[in-house]
C-alpha cells in the first residue's frame, strides 16, 4: 500500500552543556553536512531542516540575569563547557543546570511542535542530557508514547546519585520525577520557595513506560534506582543470551503490555546514543564503553522499530566529531546517518 508522504522535522542542537568534552556540540553540524537532509529525501521524505538551533541567546540571558555579577573568571572562558560558568555555578555537584535546563524546555516546545503537526521530529545531538527535552515534547503530544533507550549507560543518576554531576547521566531520572532529585534540590536550597532550574519537566515518564537495551555500564546508585522501579532493561548480556531479535521483541512487548488502549500499537520515542554501539564501530563518542552492539544490532533495533509504524520521536545523541582521528569521525558520523535512515524506513532489499 502507499502511504501518503511523511514530512520529518530535523531538530540540530549543538549542545554540549550536559557533559564536560567540548566538540559533542558540533556533531548534529557534521552529521547534516555528511548528507543526511539528502539521504532522507532519496527515502521518501519531506524533510525540514532550517538550520541547527542557535541557543545563544538562552545563555546571553542566563548570562545578564545573573545573580553572580562577580567578573568572569580564567574557568569561565566561553568555548569552555568543561568548568562552569560564573551565571551557571553548579547546584550541589550539577554542572550548568540552568543553561542544560533552559536549552531542554526550548528543545521541547520545538519538539512538541512538530510532533503536533503530524511530523517526525529527528532530534541530532549534542550530548543525551537533551533527550529531557524530547521526551517531554514528544509525551506533551502523545502522551501514550513509549521509549526505548538504546545506550551503554542507563542515564538514570538523580542529584543524590550522581557522581560526575554531568546531567547527561540524569535526563531519565528527571522525566519520571525522582525522588532523589526532590530530596537532592531541597538540601541544596533550604528555602521552600525557591523552584529548582527543572522544575519545568513534568515526570511524564511512568518507569513501565521505558525499556533499555545495550546497558553495560550503570552505576550503583542506578542499579538500585532500576530494581526499586521494575524497569525493564536487556544489557548486553541479554543481547548475547537471546540475541537481538529476540530482545527488541520483548522490548516492544512490555511497552504495548503496558498499554493504556491494548487494541493499538503504543507509539514509540527512540532515543539512540551512538555509545550503545562497539567503540569499534562508533569510536567517536565522549564515553566509549567496550563490548557493545554490533554494526548490524544497532540498525537492527532501528529497522525493527520502523516496522512497527509506530515511530514518533527519533533522538541520534553523542556523536563528537573532536575526539579520535580523521577516519573514525568519518565512520562515527556515517554510522549515525545510516541509523536515521533505518529508523526511516531504509530497507535492505
Ligand atoms: N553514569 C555516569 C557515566 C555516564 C553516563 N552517561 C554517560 N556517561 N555518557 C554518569 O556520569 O552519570
Ligand atoms: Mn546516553
Ligand atoms: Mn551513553
Amino acid at each position: 500500500f502507499l502511504k501518503a508522504p511523511k514530512t520529518a522535522s530535523i531538530v540540530g542542537c549543538p549542545f554540549s552543556g550536559g557533559q564536560p568534552k567540548l566538540g559533542v556540540d558540533r556533531g548534529p553540524i557534521h552529521l547534516v553536512e555528511a548528507g543526511l537532509v539528502n539521504q532522507l529525501e532519496e527515502l521518501g521524505w519531506n524533510v525540514k531542516f532550517d538550520g541547527h538551533h542557535q541557543f545563544e541567546d538562552i545563555k546571553f540571558t542566563l548570562s545578564s540575569s545573573s545573580v553572580d555579577s562577580a567578573a568572569p573568571t580564567a574557568s569561565s572562558a566561553d568555548n569552555d563547557t568543561s568548568t562552569s560558568n560564573h551565571w551557571d555555578p553548579p547546584i550541589g555537584i550539577l554542572k550548568n543546570p540552568r543553561l542544560v535546563s533552559r536549552v531542554c524546555e526550548e528543545v521541547a516546545k520545538v519538539v512538541s511542535g512538530h510532533a503536533k503537526k503530524g511530523e517526525l521530529p529527528v532530534t541530532l545531538g549534542g550530548d543525551h542530557s537533551l533527550a529531557m527535552g524530547t521526551i517531554s515534547g514528544t509525551l506533551d503530544a502523545h502522551p501514550e508514547a513509549g521509549v526505548i533507550w538504546v545506550d551503554a549507560h542507563a542515564d538514570i543518576n538523580t542529584a543524590a546519585t550522581t557522581e560526575s554531576g554531568n546531567i547527561h547521566g540524569m535526563p531519565v531520572s528527571f522525566l519520571m520525577g525522582l525522588d532523589g532529585n526532590q530530596q537532592a534540590f531541597s538540601n541544596f536550597n533550604p528555602s521552600p520557595s525557591s523552584q529548582t532550574p527543572f522544575a519545568w519537566i513534568k515526570p511524564v515518564l511512568k518507569p513501565s513506560s521505558i525499556v533499555y537495551i545495550g546497558l553495560r555500564d550503570v552505576d550503583a546508585g542506578e542499579k538500585k534506582i532500576l530494581k526499586q522501579n521494575g524497569i525493564k532493561a536487556f544489557s548486553m548480556h541479554d543481547v548475547d543470551r537471546y540475541g537481538i531479535g529476540k530482545v527488541v521483541e520483548m522490548a516492544l512487548d512490555h511497552l504495548n503490555a503496558n498499554n493504556a488502549n491494548p487494541d493499538k500499537l503504543r507509539p514509540i520515542h527512540l532515543s539512540f546514543d551512538v555509545d550503545a554501539l562497539d567503540p569499534s564501530v562508533a569510536p567517536s563518542t565522549g564515553t566509549p564503553v567496550r563490548g557493545g552492539l554490533t554494526f548490524r544490532e544497532g540498525h537492527y533495533i532501528c529497522e525493527r522499530i520502523w516496522e512497527t509504524g509506530a515511530l514518533v520521536g527519533l533522538d541520534l545523541m553523542e556523536v563528537n566529531p573532536s575526539l579520535e582521528d580523521d577516519i573514525s569521525v568519518r565512520q562515527t558520523v556515517a554510522v549515525g546517518c545510516s541509523l536515521v535512515r533505518s529508523a526511516l524506513g531504509e530497507t535492505l532489499l
